[in-house]
């Protein structure tokens, strides 16, 4: 395996950084998961762009112009001749003195990439769906450490996958500030109602894959809101599912032992379950190993 950092590459023993990187002495940095479908990056383009506008908003500056770090991406893949593969993509503000100033840092943040295979959930989740439940800790208040930001602290989210874990769930559900259904602790959820796809506008990050079913969505006539969700409004919906890259869109059968519709995964979510395969099947950047 091999690794990139900062413009190199190198084996997996050899790739490591500082114990003085404020990305570990703080959570000080950003990532973006990605990945590739049989040589297609999927939507290479609005994954860096998220990690671009991240990295603007905390003030990192990147050495590498956007299209540098997507043929770095594309590098990576080839290096280590991957079709099929997750891409983590992390950068820290780099290294620096003790102290979470970032004026402490010397100004090189660190670049890595790492590509891999993936592993995916059981087909049985996807074929009966999921149960789920809503957890204590409520997700980050935006005016304290925006959603939209995909920083390396994820503490907020661990925390919440913790509490699911205690209680028997592998995903849960990450109330808002205010008690609105925000997101899970690492996909966007949606839910399905006479005919209308909701999701949350606020409290969650702008995932690519819930921008991606939104189109899809729209391009096949059916209707999209992205507006402020109750439990409630989970409960008695007639379907639910989640999205993400890692988790593509998975269906939830169960909310904290309420059953969603039949309980059994809806005609619309798989729907939009084709749709999302035909899309990663034809739309990426193309690469050849
Ligand atoms: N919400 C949160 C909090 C996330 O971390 C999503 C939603 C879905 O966003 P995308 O852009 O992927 O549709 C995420 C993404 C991992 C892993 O290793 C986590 C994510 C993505 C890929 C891998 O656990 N989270």
């Amino acid at each position: 395996m091999k690794i990139y950092l900062n413009g190199q590459f190198v084996d997996r023993e050899k790739a490591t950084v500082s114990v003085f990187d404020h990305g570990l002495l703080y959570g000080d940095g950003a990532f973006e998961g990605i990945r590739s479908y049989n040589g297609l990056v999927f939507m290479l383009e609005e994954h860096i762009t998220r990690l671009y506008e991240t990295c603007h908003s905390m003030m990192i500056m990147l050495p590498l112009t956007p299209k540098q770090m997507m043929a770095a991406v594309v590098d990576t893949l080839k290096k280590n001749k991957l079709k099929d593969a997750y891409i983590r993509l992390v950068v820290t503000r780099g290294e620096g003195d003790l102290g979470l100033d970032p004026k402490k840092c010397y100004g090189k943040p660190n670049i890595i990439i790492i590509a891999g295979k993936i592993t995916l959930y059981p087909p049985e989740l996807y074929e009966k769906g999921m149960a789920i439940c809503t957890v204590p800790t409520p997700r980050n208040m935006p005016e304290a450490m925006n959603p939209r930001l995909k920083s390396l602290n994820y503490l907020n989210n661990i925390l919440a996958k913790i509490e699911a874990g205690n209680a028997g769930f592998s995903e849960a559900i990450m109330l808002d500030h205010m008690g609105f259904v925000a997101e899970c602790t690492g996909d966007n959820i949606f839910i399905i109602k006479n005919g209308m796809l909701s999701t949350p506008s606020q409290g969650c990050l702008k995932g690519i894959t819930r921008d991606v079913v939104l189109a899809l969505a729209q391009k096949n006539k059916i209707k999209t809101e992205e507006r402020f969700i109750t439990r409630h409004e989970v409960f008695t919906a007639e379907e639910c599912f989640l999205t993400g890259t890692a988790a593509e869109i998975i269906p939830v059968v169960k909310v904290d032992g309420r059953l969603v519709g039949s309980g059994v995964p809806g005609p619309m979510t798989k729907k939009l379950i084709k749709l999302f395969h035909a899309a990663t099947a034809k739309l990426g950047t193309a690469y050849k190993i």
